[in-house]
């Protein structure tokens, strides 16, 4: 491919690191036409550097995204296996999901946009390979772009579309993570060529321009990493969520008048429900040994931070209700609707001395909005399982 006879009739593209023949007259218009693409930093050293950024930022994304994703939907292996440890597991992997992810999009849109000449490359496709090469990048590009959108305004909070969000997200970081493997090993010997700078031609605005590339991914994480990162807070200006603004100085996530006014009858009872199940009020609830434990919320939309939190432990009650040793539970919480107000958790996680049915968040009672009169909170588990308004405990068999 790299051969060069000399004096061969073709357009030497040096953009495109390749010859190529000239389209019929009829097209050579637009970005057909020769000279269509000014800019000299359509070469395949920059778009080498820029790749092994973007590749290492969605494959660090995909990695943390699909534990984070088996944190909160584990599959039906032998139960027992979902570790409820690290504390900040699921703080980390979705954490640095949502951080590789925002870096990705300004990364993306500097390689696509040194190598979108190549749409415009005649002919379209030079055999039935390179026609399956180009297939793959238009798979490779749509999922990716999908993906980075999809995640971006889920960290919003706006889900403007009919499908489910998570599983279709899920879904298709396995095109996207496929696409790029496959483009990888494709263009593996190009890759080779341009690996090393040293062996690379100066060129004029390439230093620049990745300079750039790398300084706006710079801003975008650090102005938006603080919504997970303690120490980044305050550089956190463009985070849609702030860790310390809310009630109790910490982020809702849907608040009670959200959750359709969740009302907690004045003879609010919790039914732990097991071999031996009983009713506590409140009051009763507070008479317990109360137990405390520094545990993050950890929201899949990209927030996280850390309380001191207080109330009674999951395995006590567990225990007063007969539960055998390795039960999983179901908690109902008040709330009429929703997807979040029916929650399992399994073993490891309602064994877990950390876990508890919290009544007290940093030394005050909890207030409607973080899930008043008792909420779960568990280590390593992701936020939408931290169940709020919580009125019944089931042991599961
Ligand atoms: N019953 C119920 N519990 C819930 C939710 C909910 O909608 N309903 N939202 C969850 C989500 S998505 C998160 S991130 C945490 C946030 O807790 P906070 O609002 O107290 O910060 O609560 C979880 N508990
Ligand atoms: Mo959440």
């Amino acid at each position: 491919m790299d051969s060069k006879p000399p004096g061969a009739p073709r357009r030497l593209d040096r953009r495109l690191d390749r010859p190529l023949p000239a389209p019929p007259a009829f097209l050579r218009r637009g970005p057909f036409r020769e000279g269509a693409f000014t800019s000299a930093l359509h070469e395949p050293r920059t778009a080498v550097v820029l790749g092994r950024w973007l590749g290492a930022a969605l494959l660090l994304c995909f990695v943390a995204g699909l534990t984070s994703h088996l944190l909160q939907d584990p599959p039906h292996w032998p139960t027992g296996w979902l570790p409820s440890r690290p504390v900040n597991g699921y703080r980390v992997t979705q954490g640095l999901h949502v951080i590789s992810g925002i870096a990705a999009i300004p990364l993306a849109g500097a390689k696509l946009w040194t190598v979108y000449p190549r749409l415009f490359e005649w002919p379209p496709a030079r055999s039935v390979l390179h026609a399956l090469e180009r297939l793959g990048i238009a798979v490779l590009v749509a999922s990716v772009l999908l993906e980075l959108t999809t995640g971006l305004l889920n960290t919003l909070q706006w889900y403007p579309w009919p499908f489910p969000f998570r599983q279709t997200h899920f879904w298709l970081a396995w095109p996207a993570v496929g696409g790029l493997l496959i483009h990888l090993a494709v263009k593996a010997p190009l890759i080779a060529r341009h690996w090393r700078g040293r062996r690379q031609a100066q060129l004029t605005g390439r230093r620049g321009f990745l300079l750039s590339v790398g300084a706006a991914v710079g801003v975008v994480t650090l102005a938006t990493a603080g919504q997970s990162v303690p120490w980044l807070r305050p550089l956190n200006l463009l985070a849609p969520r702030r860790p310390g603004d809310g009630p109790d100085g910490l982020p809702v996530n849907r608040t009670a008048a959200q959750a359709g006014t969740v009302t907690v009858p004045p003879d609010w009872k919790l039914l732990v429900d097991g071999p031996r199940p009983y009713r506590l009020s409140l009051a009763e609830l507070r008479e317990l040994p109360q137990h405390d434990a520094e545990l993050p919320i950890a929201c899949v939309e990209g927030w996280s931070v850390s309380a001191r939190w207080a109330g009674v432990r999951m395995v006590d009650l567990l225990a007063r209700a007969g539960a055998p040793a390795g039960s999983a539970v179901r908690v109902t919480s008040l709330e009429a609707a929703g997807p979040y107000r029916v929650m399992e958790m399994p073993a490891p996680y309602a064994e877990d001395p950390l876990t508890l049915l919290a009544l007290r968040v940093d030394g005050t009672e909890l207030t409607a909005d973080h899930g008043f009169p008792a909420r779960i909170i568990a280590p390593n588990r992701p936020g939408v399982l931290q169940t709020k308004w919580v009125t019944r405990i089931e042991v599961l068999g």
